[in-house]
């Protein structure tokens, strides 16, 4: 399989995560894709032009994260991120949806803030950075019991606080909301998330 990624995306470090926890590292090869290169979109047989995209051993392309998580869990015998049908189902999707919306949330906040400003630029800024913060107060409400298997919710968590730090270090979630924090540097001394640190790549353009 071919997963196509670029090294500062957070929605590529979930699937990295998820391949190393899964015991998948040997059946997938990385290729960068920058999705700003003319032409990526073809070269990942992804439409819209994102990473992560993934190209499977029949050639079929997979693609968002949570699709392609899903897929390399059913691959894989060592473990399962995806609890069955059960109340720890919804915890770990919920989960998932909520650290997905904070990054996009985040991602659209820093390219407002990167915009030459005009009178709606403020109020955006305001609007994102506020859903990111009521989704990192949520986090802190809904903190997994110790020695709960980890799941994909748990990887999603961890990314999107990780991306926080590492964009907005400068904006430290971690003082406000300890317990927090405490169960993410737990997570952060996983091999799979000490391997998968972001690194940003070079634009082309
Ligand atoms: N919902 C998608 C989001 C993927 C996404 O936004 N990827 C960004 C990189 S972090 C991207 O490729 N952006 C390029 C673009 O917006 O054209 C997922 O979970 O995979």
């Amino acid at each position: 399989m071919e997963l196509h990624i670029s090294p500062s995306s957070p929605f590529v470090r979930k699937t990295r995560v998820a391949i190393l926890e899964l015991g998948l590292e040997d059946q997938v090869e990385e290729v960068i894709s920058i999705p700003w290169d003319e032409g990526s979109a073809d070269v990942m047989q992804n439409p819209v032009g994102k990473v992560p995209a993934l190209i499977t051993d029949d050639g079929e392309s997979l693609f968002d994260s949570p699709v392609i998580c899903e897929y390399l869990d059913s691959l894989s015998d060592k473990a399962t991120l995806f609890p069955p049908i059960s109340p720890a189902r919804w915890t770990a999707l919920r989960r998932q949806a909520l650290a997905d919306a904070l990054l996009d949330a985040m991602i659209a906040r820093r390219v407002e803030g990167n915009r030459p400003g005009d009178a709606d630029t403020e109020y955006w800024i305001d609007r994102h950075w506020t859903a990111v913060q009521r989704s990192i107060d949520e986090m802190a409400r809904t903190i997994p019991a110790a020695g709960k298997p980890i799941d994909i919710g748990d990887i999603a968590v961890a990314v999107a606080l990780a991306q926080l730090l590492y964009r907005f270090g400068d904006q430290d979630w971690r003082p406000a909301r300890p317990e927090l924090a405490s169960w993410f540097e737990g997570m952060m001394q996983r091999p799979s998330f000490e391997q998968t640190y972001p690194v940003d790549h070079e634009r082309s353009r």
